[in-house]
């Protein structure tokens, strides 16, 4: 069964939910879009569910009852503020949890198996009372008076949703979107350029979403670490490699919506410095992977808080000449760099999936082998002293 999104936004409304936030997921359809579009309901895009869930309890302070939406792999995220803010203060927020790997379903992507098995099980443990979704309004409805119940105690309450569930109604094209789209690179082609600039030494980590998937139909080697799941990982994974590994140069791949989630690791790499590194941003403005929900960095310079973070050197770049030229530089001269690149939000028609080929048990064995081939004492090219 299939609702529309418009259709539990205005159920919503109608038990007088007044403050929404969350991290998408590709299950919520475009309720991301409708909700940001509605004036009856306040809404914050966050860069965490930990923050979304923070920025409800902030609403529910002020007197908005409040929602957040979140994929179930970002439940790691809300458990502290969950159980340490809203719990102990006591403060009932409904959670609308998307649940990627359901057993009940046919597998889904390996980063979702743990998760998708014991979704029920830690929220039973965290004595959160929760309700499976059925796809009808009346099914959602009778959820909505469960929390109802549940907020009645000052417990909050979980309605589960699944792939299918909600459909998105008619596209709305907004400003932002044709700005995005008029940007000439896309993830594939940067990628061709970056891939084109690396040795075959070369480490690369690619973060979670079609940005993996993308290097894996350019450039698939032995010396990529394709990550799936943990969204905003990606570079401290890379540079841990790096630290770890100081004479082989190691790239970071990740987007907008992973580097904001996790902002802090910059100062991090700052503090750390590694000198083999380079920390290249895709920003679409956007979460493209689960459906084009906007993010924030459209209002946010990236590059200038690595910069500030203490990056060695930092460059923006939009046309494929910038992107040449950085890339050649980056990787001539001592970092850590970061690198921001503007693309566009297209992709190749058929994206495909690493796991056609690689388990992620095989892929880590594969980089694990390539990392301990000699690599022919890369940073003897890396100009002594190099600066900013
Ligand atoms: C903790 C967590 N929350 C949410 C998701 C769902 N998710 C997967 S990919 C993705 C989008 C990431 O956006 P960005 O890093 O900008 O990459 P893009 O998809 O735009 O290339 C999201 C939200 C997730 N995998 N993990
Ligand atoms: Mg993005």
């Amino acid at each position: 069964m299939t609702m529309s999104t418009s259709t539990l936004l205005s159920l919503l409304k109608q038990q007088k939910y007044g403050f929404f936030s969350g991290v998408p997921c590709s299950n919520f359809a475009d309720l991301f879009q409708q909700v940001s579009l509605d004036n009856d309901i306040a809404s914050v895009p966050a860069a965490s569910e930990g923050s979304a869930l923070s920025f409800a309890v902030g609403a529910a302070l002020a007197g908005r009852r409040s929602v957040v939406a979140l994929q179930n792999s970002g439940l790691g995220n809300i458990i502290n503020p969950l159980t340490s803010l809203v719990q102990i203060n006591c403060i009932p927020t409904l959670l609308l949890i998307s649940v990627r790997g359901h057993t009940d379903e046919a597998e889904d992507e390996p980063q979702h198996r743990i998760m998708g098995a014991n979704t029920h099980a830690l929220l039973d443990q965290l004595a959160i009372p929760w309700s499976e979704f059925d796809g009808t309004p009346q099914g959602f409805m009778a959820a909505l008076l469960k929390a109802e119940e549940a907020f009645g105690r000052s417990v909050s309450f979980a309605v589960l949703v699944r792939k299918g569930q909600l459909s998105a109604g008619l596209g709305v094209v907004g400003d932002r979107e044709l700005q995005v789209d008029g940007y000439p690179l896309s993830v594939g082609s940067a990628l061709e350029i970056v891939s084109e600039a690396l040795r075959t030494s070369d480490l690369v980590v690619s973060t979670t979403g079609f940005i993996s998937r993308e290097l894996f139909r350019v450039s698939d080697r032995p010396e990529n670490f394709y990550m799936q799941g943990s969204l905003g990982h990606c570079s401290a994974v890379a540079a841990g490699v790096a630290l770890a590994h100081p004479s082989r140069r190691v790239v970071a791949l990740d987007g907008d919506g992973a580097v904001l989630m996790h902002m802090g690791v910059l100062s991090t790499i700052g503090y750390a410095a590694p000198r083999n590194f380079l920390h290249i941003v895709l920003d679409n403005e956007g979460y493209v992977s689960t459906g084009k929900q906007e993010s924030t960095s459209v209002t946010s310079s990236l590059e200038a808080v690595a910069a500030a973070c203490g990056y060695r050197a930092v460059s923006r770049c939009v046309t494929k000449a910038e992107l040449d030229d950085a890339v050649a530089r980056s990787l001539a001269s001592e970092g850590p760099h970061f690198l921001l690149c503007k693309v566009n939000q297209s992709h190749s028609r058929s994206l495909p999936r690493v796991t056609s080929q690689h388990t992620p048990e095989e892929n880590k064995r594969a980089f694990q082998i390539a990392v301990s081939r000699p690599s022919g004492g890369d940073l003897q090219a890396v100009p002594a002293g190099a600066v900013r």
